[in-house]
């Protein structure tokens, strides 16, 4: 399976972390987003009109949005991911899967303001990423509550790699996550999974680091 791929690309490093997870090898083409615009050549135009990546080719088929590729990736070699028959936690993935749009477009599109000098209100996509990042914060706070980690059910799920990318990466856009704690543990869950693999910004869990919610030492 061949997946179009850029580096420091969130949307891309879904499908990569994913994979990996899956313990499912991807044949990666690198393509130069920056400052090359690759994406927006011919080549890569047939394959997906849109212009954007991540693309993933398995075979003759070809899949041009990251949730999709997720969702695939996951039926095919993990439907533990996708929630296989259960038909809420299905439709909850789907919410949550709609929802990590948002979270492209508004933290996102801050990163890309911030990082690769491209035009956009700053204040605005930064300010309505904060108001997704609420949202976040009382879903992950309410789920703590009743005993849960993830956003669906009680192992980590599509919904949780389709949104981690853009928040664990929301100060490259100048928006601290200082004040979500919900969302931290539930990032530091996430990069404590076996398989879990980095990209520049998104560190591993160090084995080491103290857990925050531990009594202090007396
Ligand atoms: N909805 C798409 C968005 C992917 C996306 O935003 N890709 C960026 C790179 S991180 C891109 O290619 N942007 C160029 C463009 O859309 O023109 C997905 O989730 O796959």
């Amino acid at each position: 399976m061949i997946l179009y791929d850029y580096i420091l690309s969130p949307s891309c490093y879904k499908v990569r972390l994913l994979a990996s997870l899956l313990g499912v090898q991807l044949e990666l083409r690198a393509v130069d987003f920056h400052p090359g615009r690759e994406h927006k050549a011919d080549d890569l135009l047939n394959l997906n009109p849109a212009g954007s990546i991540p693309i993933l080719v398995d075979d003759d088929f070809v899949l041009t949005e990251s949730a999709a590729m997720l969702a695939y990736l996951a039926s095919k070699y993990g439907p533990d991911w996708a929630a296989d028959g259960d038909p809420q936690a299905i439709a909850l993935q789907h919410q949550w899967l709609a929802f990590s749009n948002r979270l492209t477009a508004t933290l996102g599109g801050a990163r890309l303001v911030e990082m690769l000098n491209f035009e956009g209100d700053l204040e605005a996509l930064q300010s309505s990423g904060v108001v997704a990042l609420r949202e976040l914060e009382a879903a992950l706070f309410a789920r703590r509550v009743s005993g849960g980690t993830f956003l669906v059910g009680d192992a980590p799920s599509i919904a949780d790699i389709a949104c981690f990318p853009y928040v664990a990466l929301a100060p490259d856009g100048s928006v601290s996550l200082d004040p979500y704690p919900s969302i931290r543990l539930w990032m530091r869950a996430l990069r404590a999974l076996p398989g879990f693999i980095e990209m520049p910004g998104i560190h591993r869990l160090h084995e080491l680091a103290q857990d925050p919610l531990a009594e202090p030492d007396s």
